[in-house]
């Protein structure tokens, strides 16, 4: 399998260009389910030690039902699927171009929850415009063990998330052991509670806001992955979500900028604007860099050939 490793804003992506599997001809969203039904091996095999690690995301390029669409995408983690993934779409974008496959200016990707709009600016600089996103629940109470009372809101960015500012630990990387345990018990006490998203979807990712350090910017943000890392980055899906719940709070106008910092200090540039009807349309600004293009091997001897986990 022939992949190309890079980095957007610190969090890195795996896309595979060759040798990954042949998952029909359905909507993205169908070819998820093939992928996690029949091929969830191929996914341990590229994101599990030893080839891979838990932070890593992947990116599976499929053929896209809408020929105006470059690429159709599945991305895909240590534990399972996701909807969209911002940062792994700045990687796919620039993982794209290094290849010459596109060149600078407007493309459309299919994700299995939508299709996006990527501008390559530079060969690094990438904006997406991503899938609407919205506020489900605002101002949700929440008794969390070990943390106490949280206030949040629960939203959709291309992926469910918990958004809070109560938790006051700082955002550094000092800190991320505590953050972390701080996020899981906050994801602990949202199943407890029966808080879902939409039609009883988990809600597996959490993200924690404190002050910026930089002086332009607005926020630092802490997000908890589904498999139990932190988004190295500021979590494009998840400064979606944080730019549906500013507005639902009359925090940020449209056209606005949102300069959201990452734990690592890393940022993407977020804003929006609203379509007749009033989805919320984000767009999300940030850099990746190609780290590696390499070969994953498997040995037929090699006692654990899809990796541990
Ligand atoms: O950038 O949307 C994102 C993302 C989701 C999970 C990790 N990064």
């Amino acid at each position: 399998m022939r992949v190309i490793d890079s980095h957007s804003e610190g969090e890195p992506t795996r896309v595979i260009v060759e040798g990954g599997p042949d998952l029909g001809t359905g909507t993205l969203a169908e070819r998820r389910a093939v992928f996690a039904r029949d091929f969830d091996h191929v996914r341990r095999f590229t994101m599990n030690e030893p080839r891979g690690f838990d932070a890593l995301v992947g990116a599976h390029l499929v053929p896209a039902v809408d020929p105006s669409a470059v690429t159709g995408i599945v991305f895909f983690n240590n534990v399972g699927f996701l909807g969209m993934c911002g940062h792994g779409t700045i990687g796919v974008a620039v993982t794209l171009a290094h290849l010459g496959r596109i060149g600078l200016g407007r493309h459309r990707f299919e994700t299995p929850v939508g299709t996006v709009e990527v501008t390559l600016e530079t060969k690094n600089r990438v904006s997406v415009e991503n899938v609407p996103a919205r506020v489900h629940r605002a101002d949700v109470a929440l008794d969390v063990p070990g943390v106490g009372r949280v206030i949040g809101d629960v939203a959709w960015g291309g992926n469910w998330f918990f958004l809070t500012e109560s938790v006051k630990t700082p955002i550094d990387l000092a800190h991320r052991r505590r953050l972390t345990a701080e996020a899981e018990a906050i994801k602990a006490a949202l199943v407890a509670a029966g808080i879902t998203g939409e039609g009883g979807a988990e809600i597996d990712h959490i993200e924690l806001f404190g002050p910026p350090q930089a002086a332009d910017a607005q926020s630092r943000n802490f997000v908890l992955c589904p498999g139990g890392e932190y988004d190295r980055s500021p979590c494009g899906t998840g400064t979606s979500a944080k730019l549906a719940c500013l507005a639902a709070h009359g925090r940020l106008a449209a056209g606005e900028s949102w300069v959201q910092e990452s734990v690592v200090g890393s940022r993407f540039v977020g804003r929006y604007r609203l379509e007749t009807g009033g989805a919320l349309i984000p767009t999300i600004t940030g850099s990746a860099w190609v780290t590696a293009d390499a070969r994953l091997l498997l040995d037929p001897e090699d006692p654990f050939p899809h990796g541990l986990g």
